[in-house]
C-alpha cells in the first residue's frame, strides 16, 4: 500500500495533462495499451530512433546493456511484457500513471519495486521538449537500468527513504538527489563521460550538451554537494555530478539518514553556482 506520508495528497502543480479522475487512490491506472493510435506509435519510433543514434558514444554502458534486453524499438511498450522481463531481472514492475504523481505515492511506488510511468505520449509537435514526463521520458528513459541489479537496488532504497525524510521535513534535498542522480547523472567509463540519467537520455538536445558541451560544471559526485543543489526544471542543466561506479550510489542511499537533516538545514546551492566545497584546483572535471 502507498503512504501518504506529507499528511496531503495534492502537492502536484496545477494544469497537468493526465486523466486524474481514473486513477486509483495509489495513482495508478490501466495502461490500456491496445488504445493507443497508430500514429502514438509512429511517435514514439521516432523518438526511439533518434535517441537509439546517439547511445554508443553518449550513453552508460549500462543504460545500453539494459535497453537491449528491452523490446522497445517497435512502437509505444505493453508494460504488461516490460514488466514479466523486469520481474524476471531484478523483480521490478511498470505500473501506469496518468503523468507526475505526489512525492508520497511515487516514494511508495518505488520502496515496493514498483515504478510508474506515464501512460500518454507527447504530440508531434513536442517531440524536442515537454514539460511534464510522458511515457518516453518514463519508459525510454528510467526502464533500461531497471534491468540492472546495482542499479535497481538504489532506486528501491531511495523509495524507501522517502517516508523518513518526510518525516523530518527533508523531502527537498531527497529530491536534488533524485534529480542529480537517477534525473540527470553522468558517469564516467574509460576516461569518457557518459550520461546513465533518464532526463539527459529521453532528450536529444541534452544528451549532447551534457556529455561533450563545454558550458556546463560537471562536478564529482559528493552526495553532500549534491543534497544541497538546486537546480532548473525547464532549461539544459548547468551543474552536472559524476560518479566512476554505481557503487558510490549505494554508498549515498548509506549516508544519507545522517546527511538529511544536515542538509535540509544547509544554505542552498543555486543553479549552475559554484561552493568553495568545489575546491580551488577548479570545479570542472570533465
Ligand atoms: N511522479 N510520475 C512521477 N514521476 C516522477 O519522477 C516523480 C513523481 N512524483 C514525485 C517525484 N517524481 C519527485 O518527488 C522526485 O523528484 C523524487
Ligand atoms: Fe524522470
Amino acid at each position: 500500500g502507498v503512504a501518504v506520508m506529507d499528511g496531503k495528497l495534492w502537492d502536484l502543480p496545477a494544469g497537468l495533462r493526465g486523466d486524474y479522475a481514473a486513477a486509483r487512490p495509489d495513482f495508478t491506472l490501466p495502461q490500456r495499451w491496445a488504445d493507443y493510435a497508430d500514429a502514438d506509435h509512429g511517435t514514439w519510433r521516432r523518438l526511439y530512433h533518434r535517441q537509439a543514434a546517439l547511445l554508443p558514444r553518449h550513453a552508460a554502458s549500462a543504460f545500453r546493456d539494459g535497453l537491449a534486453q528491452l523490446d522497445f524499438a517497435g512502437g509505444i511498450p505493453d508494460f504488461a511484457l516490460a514488466s514479466s522481463r523486469l520481474r524476471a531481472l531484478t523483480g521490478w514492475t511498470l505500473v501506469a500513471v496518468p503523468g507526475l504523481i505526489p512525492d508520497g505515492a511515487f516514494f511508495g511506488h518505488l520502496a515496493e519495486r514498483h515504478f510508474p510511468v506515464t501512460r500518454w505520449i507527447r504530440r508531434p509537435e513536442e517531440l524536442d521538449y515537454i514539460v511534464e514526463p510522458d511515457i518516453f521520458h518514463d519508459a525510454f528513459g528510467h526502464v533500461p537500468l531497471l534491468t540492472q541489479p546495482d542499479f535497481a537496488d538504489v532506486l528501491e532504497a531511495y523509495g524507501r527513504l522517502g517516508e523518513q525524510a518526510a518525516r523530518i521535513g527533508a523531502l527537498k534535498p531527497l529530491a536534488r538527489l533524485y534529480w542529480h542522480m537517477v534525473e540527470f547523472g553522468l558517469i564516467r567509463e574509460q576516461g569518457m563521460i557518459r550520461a546513465y540519467g533518464a532526463g539527459i537520455l529521453s532528450s536529444s538536445a541534452e544528451t549532447v550538451h551534457a556529455t561533450e558541451s563545454r558550458t556546463p560544471r560537471r562536478l564529482r559526485f559528493d552526495v553532500r554537494r549534491v543534497l544541497r543543489s538546486d537546480y532548473f526544471i525547464d532549461d539544459l542543466q548547468p551543474t552536472y555530478f559524476v560518479i566512476e561506479s554505481y557503487a558510490e550510489l549505494f554508498g549515498a542511499m548509506r549516508d544519507l539518514p545522517a546527511l538529511l537533516a544536515e542538509a535540509r538545514d544547509a544554505e542552498p546551492i543555486p543553479p549552475g553556482a559554484g561552493d568553495p566545497m568545489d575546491g580551488p584546483a577548479g570545479p570542472s572535471i570533465g
